[in-house]
């Protein structure tokens, strides 16, 4: 199904369902959205996608019949029908993604039938884009009772695409197999690096055994895919909040929708509304079942726009964005 003329916005939670990553709300003509994002943690994931149809009516104005939201099942891109029913408000969808864990190990062949297991493992769950990593390659002996390796060596490098992010000196010769390699006394080696942007990257690492080594395993090789997920915290959601607590954000068709959320003020106090999405949205009370009730109105607030209301009776108002209608909020005054 393609969907023309829509509204759109994009979220990722982790596992713990914080939001990591959110979308500002889009808008285009024909519904083809693609999107990069890299997940911080192992587990399931929630992408949200929500598309919200625009129809005959947006805040009470007519909307010229060729913007209205066009649903086609199949067929050519200029045989949509006008349907009604292609009006369909808002809908989420969700889709879990499953990540698995940056915790990986593998067992491979050394030289004369010896085998070494080697795991990649870092020091914090998520590897974020600018901040430093300690990555930790434990090789241990996958034959026999006894799991002790001693005396590696490994040239590990670092790369995305054509982007050498670290690469330690070559290891010299077999007879001076430690010259600016990494050692490990008991087999596990760690190295700290700061990987540069999101995305995935490829360390591998070439790993030797000296001859004092209790494993005999020679020279083999191994390669890991690690995720960096962008530098986005949740703060730059909320910051909009740190800055003034007297301040709503409005961040779109994803949710908090309104950041906060559910926002508590007292009589009398000024709370200031600030569009930081990029889409044109309300804040106006009511609720999207019941429509307007007429209490506040910001009308149309276009991005950058900031809207001013002051609530001078105690209680919980409900509010919602008469474009969005799935955008919905919360102030409690007392
Ligand atoms: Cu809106």
């Amino acid at each position: 199904m393609i969907f023309l003329v829509v509204d759109w916005a994009l979220s990722v939670k982790d596992p713990n369902g914080n939001l990591i990553w959110k979308t500002t709300t889009a808008h285009s003509h024909a519904g083809i959205m693609n999107f990069n994002v890299a997940f911080p943690m192992a587990g399931e994931s929630i992408i949200s996608l929500t598309a919200n149809s625009i129809g005959p009516k947006m805040m009470g104005m007519d909307v010229p019949p060729k913007a209205f939201t066009h649903t086609m099942l199949s067929g050519a891109l200029s045989g949509f029908e006008t349907d009604p029913a292609n009006n369909f408000g808002s809908r989420t969808y969700e889709f879990p993604v499953n990540v698995l864990s940056q915790k990986q190990s593998r067992t491979i062949d050394g030289a004369d039938g010896t085998q070494i297991k080697v795991e990649l493992s870092t020091t914090n769950d998520q590897i974020v884009a600018g901040q430093p990593t300690t990555l930790v390659l434990t090789t241990t002996n996958a034959q026999g009772d006894d799991p002790m390796t001693t005396h590696v060596d490994a040239l590990i490098k670092i790369r995305k695409g054509y982007y050498v992010g670290t690469e330690s000196a070559d290891r010299g010769s077999e007879m001076m197999p430690m010259n600016g390699a990494y050692h490990g006394h008991l087999g596990q080696i760690s190295l700290t690096t700061t990987f540069p942007s999101a995305g995935n990257y490829v360390v591998t690492a070439e790993l030797n055994s000296l001859g004092v080594s209790k494993v005999q395993f020679g020279m083999t090789d191994i390669r890991f895919n690690v995720q960096v997920s962008e530098n986005v915290s949740s703060s730059s959601i909320s910051d909009v909040n740190t800055i003034d607590p007297n301040t709503v954000g409005i961040v779109g068709l994803e949710a908090p929708f309104y950041s906060p959320n559910n926002f508590s003020t007292k009589v009398g106090q000024e709370i200031t509304f600030d569009n930081v999405d990029a889409n044109f949205h309300t804040v106006t009370s009511g609720s999207a079942s019941s429509g307007p009730n007429g209490e506040f109105d910001s009308g149309l607030l276009s991005a950058g726009d900031k809207y001013s209301l002051t609530l001078d009776k105690a209680g919980t108002y409900e509010y919602f964005c008469t474009i969005h209608t799935n955008m919905v909020g919360t102030i409690t005054v007392s």
